[in-house]
């Protein structure tokens, strides 16, 4: 396994992959659940607890077009959910949920999923303020710009180099190590803004502020009141360019509630220096100052208000849309955030119509499945959960994804039956009915490029598919074929014939463009085509700048949004018009912390992407006694007895599970760290392994985004005296063979 010869930076996770490719976990042969065989479709507790039953291809197939078949003339295309969250994996033909979709849609449609669990607060909130998400997503100030003009770069939730490997559809060249790299040597000021130290590269011209979790809507509004305290806010900027600053003002200086959000204000909730706050909000005002927030900012509750206030307050310094100052958003989330490479269409595969209307945000997932009917908020509308009675997810895994886990499990007990597609043995497959093995990208055909790639990668196959597995086309497709919709869904075409139609047909559109693309033939032979490069230099809202009358924002008012009446007019407590501080309830100033002192961050983990190839080679290292690893401060773990490489239990009220402690000050007292994506291994409601989804709350960010909240949550640690479980996820659940 070898990166590519021109990468700067290659990823680390790639050690995953070699241990993983004939992992014990691998799915051998389509199974189905046998209580599902036995009693046939209906709800289930025992799903998720059964045993499992060894098909042939042609019997687990047929077996399921009659069901799909069955639900559909008994509840109609809605009762499907095919929303199918999840990243699968690199490669644009084979990626598992296109082709679910374009399936689905063939066979009559399905209930989606909106939004992301990556920024699916931002997604809805943005439109409302600067009148795109997509412009904030993926077209921010290119690192470039931001080392030749930023002066002071004030990073909310910093900027992780354990993210930046990460980008979806693969990466050719991992630039931004690099690019952290000259920002040290140029000697960019930062500001890092986190409970976490590892959270900015090293090497860089920074300070640290350790604030206090979920405090940063309250730091940010502190600043910008003692920028407007200060006469230091441009005001032509906000006359010309925005609307409801003046509501804004009025809430900074406590108009209405009697209570300023001065730096005093801010101290007591950051936990940081009130001479601080007012020296940075100084500096800020002085300098060419980019404000950032990482996407983990609005993956907890209230996660719109941040974004919001650090929008209000770039605003407020005027910066917005000049090289190197404003706002970006997600500048160590990702590794396309402020990348150099240019906006190209990449092949795709087309997806067809929906002919359902109905779709839930994303998150709502346990709430759809367990109680059809109900009605809920989203974005200004009034929306009702459809009866669902089949779920199926290919190249997702909702038990590792999911807050609340416990709950997820009687959620997925309601469906009448599961389909899920996967390579291995992860927690979803082990809650389905059927489970139909996968192939990896190293066993097939395809072509790989992300986001503003440098090329485009042709992905030859390296290994014959694992036992019995099967590209997600190929399962699709013998299912196309008993149902009668195959014509729709192949075309007629293998899965090589479709890589080099889509070839072709991309390759006809950059021709018209005048790029001289080899044919599918050479391309493959080349192994690559580099993609032409692009103008390094870009600023968010540059053109909204310049003129603000021609080019417009689409908010209602054409301009920045610091007030939204729209909003507004929602009435929604938990998202007002403008930026305000709501108290969380998972965080160490509320009552809850009297119960479950330690905050815990559930971020993104450094040794693998998600919960993919858990049981690799990088993933594996870093487990402590056998778990997933969580950061202590010293203080913390001397209070409670817990020794370094010591089993500690993580507790609340909502479930439990077992981590190996690693003591470290990198992180402020109160605070621990657990990474998501230890494969889900529960003994009742424990989690043997270290899954932290087991302990979050499902709740939304709010009423207006419905967005995940998973990266917060409060609990208790105690040494672990007891003989620790034995995990059971690193071998296949029992499965009988009949013949
Ligand atoms: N507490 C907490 N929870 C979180 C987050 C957090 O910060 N905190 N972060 C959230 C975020 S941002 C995200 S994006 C989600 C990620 O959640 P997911 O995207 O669901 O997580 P993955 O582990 O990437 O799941 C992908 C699955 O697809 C399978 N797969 C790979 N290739 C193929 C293929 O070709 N075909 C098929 N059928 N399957 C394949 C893999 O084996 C894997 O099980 O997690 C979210 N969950
Ligand atoms: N190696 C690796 N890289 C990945 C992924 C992965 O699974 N593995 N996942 C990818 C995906 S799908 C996504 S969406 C992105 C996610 O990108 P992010 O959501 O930005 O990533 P996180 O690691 O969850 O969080 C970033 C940092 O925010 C800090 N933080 C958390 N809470 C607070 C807070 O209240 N205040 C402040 N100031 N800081 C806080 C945490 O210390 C954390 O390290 O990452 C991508 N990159
Ligand atoms: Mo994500």
């Amino acid at each position: 396994m070898a990166a590519h010869p021109e990468d700067p930076s290659p990823s680390p996770l790639l050690g995953n992959l070699p241990a993983s490719l004939r992992h014990a976990t691998r799915v051998a042969t389509p199974a189905v659940r046998r209580g599902w065989l036995e009693r046939g479709p209906g709800p289930d507790p025992a799903r998720g607890h059964d045993d499992f039953v060894a098909l042939g291809w042609d019997e687990a197939l047929d077996l399921l077009a009659a069901e799909l078949r069955r639900v559909r003339e008994e509840h109609g295309n809605q009762a499907i959910f095919g929303g199918s969250y999840g990243w699968a994996s690199a490669g644009r033909f084979h990626h598992a949920q296109s082709q679910l979709h374009r399936f689905l849609n063939a066979f009559g449609g399905f209930t989606a999923g909106r939004n992301t669990y990556s920024h699916g607060t931002s997604a809805v909130v943005l439109p409302h303020i600067v009148g795109s998400a997509h412009e904030v997503f993926f077209r921010g100030t290119s690192w470039p710009t931001i080392l030749a003009h930023t002066e002071l770069l004030v990073a909310f939730g910093g900027m992780p180099e354990k993210n930046v490997s990460v980008i979806p559809g693969g990466v050719t060249r991992h630039h931004t190590p690099d690019f952290f790299a000259q920002l040290g040597r140029g000697g960019t000021e930062v500001a890092l803004i986190s409970p976490i130290r590892d959270d900015l590269p090293t090497g860089l011209n920074a300070r640290w502020y350790p604030i206090r979790p979920a405090a940063d809507t309250a730091l940010l509004l502190a600043l910008a009141h003692t920028v407007a305290a200060e006469g230091l806010h441009d005001k032509e900027f906000l006359r010309d360019y925005c609307v409801g600053y003046e509501d804004f003002e009025r809430y900074l200086f406590g108009a209405e509630d009697g209570v300023p959000k001065d730096a005093e204000w801010a101290s007591a909730r950051t936990d940081l220096p009130a001479a601080d706050i007012v020296a940075l909000a100084r500096r800020m005002a002085a300098a060419r100052t980019l404000v950032t927030v990482t996407w983990s900012l609005q993956r907890i509750e209230h996660g719109e208000q941040p974004v919001w206030a650090a929008i209000a307050l770039a605003a407020m310094l005027g910066q917005i849309g000049l090289p190197g100052g404003g706002f970006g958003h997600g500048y160590g989330s990702m590794g396309d955030v402020g990348g150099i490479g240019g906006e190209f269409r990449l092949p795709h595969l087309p997806q067809g119509v929906n002919p359902v209307r109905e779709f839930i945000p994303v998150a709502r997932i346990a709430d759809l499945l367990l109680n059809p009917g109900e009605r809920y908020d989203y974005d200004g509308t009034v929306r009702a959960y459809p009866d669902i009675r089949l779920v199926y997810w290919a190249g997702g895994n909702p038990f590792h994804h999911h807050q609340d886990l416990n709950r997820l499990r009687t959620a997925f007990s309601r469906p009448d039956t599961v389909v899920v597609h996967e390579p291995f043995w992860t927690a979803t497959a082990r809650h389905a009915d059927f489970v139909l093995p996968a192939t990896v990208p190293l066993e097939r055909e395809d072509f790989g490029a992300g986001r503003r790639d440098t090329s485009l990668i042709a992905m030859h196959r390296v290994a014959e598919p694992f036992a019995q597995a099967r590209d997600d086309y190929t399962i699709l497709g013998g299912l196309a074929d008993r149902l009668g919709i195959a014509a729709e869904f192949t075309e007629g075409r293998s899965a090589r014939a479709w890589l080099e139609h889509l070839y072709e047909s991309w390759r006809t559109d950059l021709r018209a463009g005048g790029l001289a693309v080899p044919s599918f033939v050479d391309f493959w032979a080349a192994g690559e085509y580099r993609l032409p490069e692009a103008d390094p230099e870009r600023t968010l809202f540059a053109e909204f700048r310049r003129d603000p009358v021609a080019h417009p924002l689409r908010t209602p008012s054409g301009k920045i949004e610091i007030t939204s009446r729209r909003v507004r007019s929602f009435s929604y407590a938990d998202c007002p018009g403008h930026p305000a501080w709501l108290e969380p309830t998972e965080w160490l100033g509320g009552p809850r912390a009297a119960r479950f002192p330690l905050h815990l961050i559930a971020n993104q983990p450094s040794t693998r992407l998600h919960s993919q190839l858990d049981g690799g080679e990088v993933s594996q290292a870093a487990k402590v006694a056998g778990r997933e690893a969580i950061w202590l401060h010293p203080a913390d773990a001397a209070a409670r007895g817990i020794a370094e490489g010591e089993v500690v239990r993580v507790f609340n009220d909502r479930g439990a599970c077992l981590a190996g402690a690693v003591l470290t000050e990198g992180l402020r007292p109160g605070v621990v760290r657990l990474p998501t994506g230890a494969w889900f291994d529960p003994d009742g409601s424990l989690c043997v392994h270290g899954n932290p989804n087991v302990l979050t709350a499902d709740l939304p960010s709010s009423r207006l985004s419905q967005g995940a909240t998973g990266g917060h949550v409060l609990v208790e640690i105690e040494r672990y005296d007891g003989t620790p479980g034995q995990l059971t996820v690193n071998a296949p659940p029992p499965i009988r063979h009949l013949r």
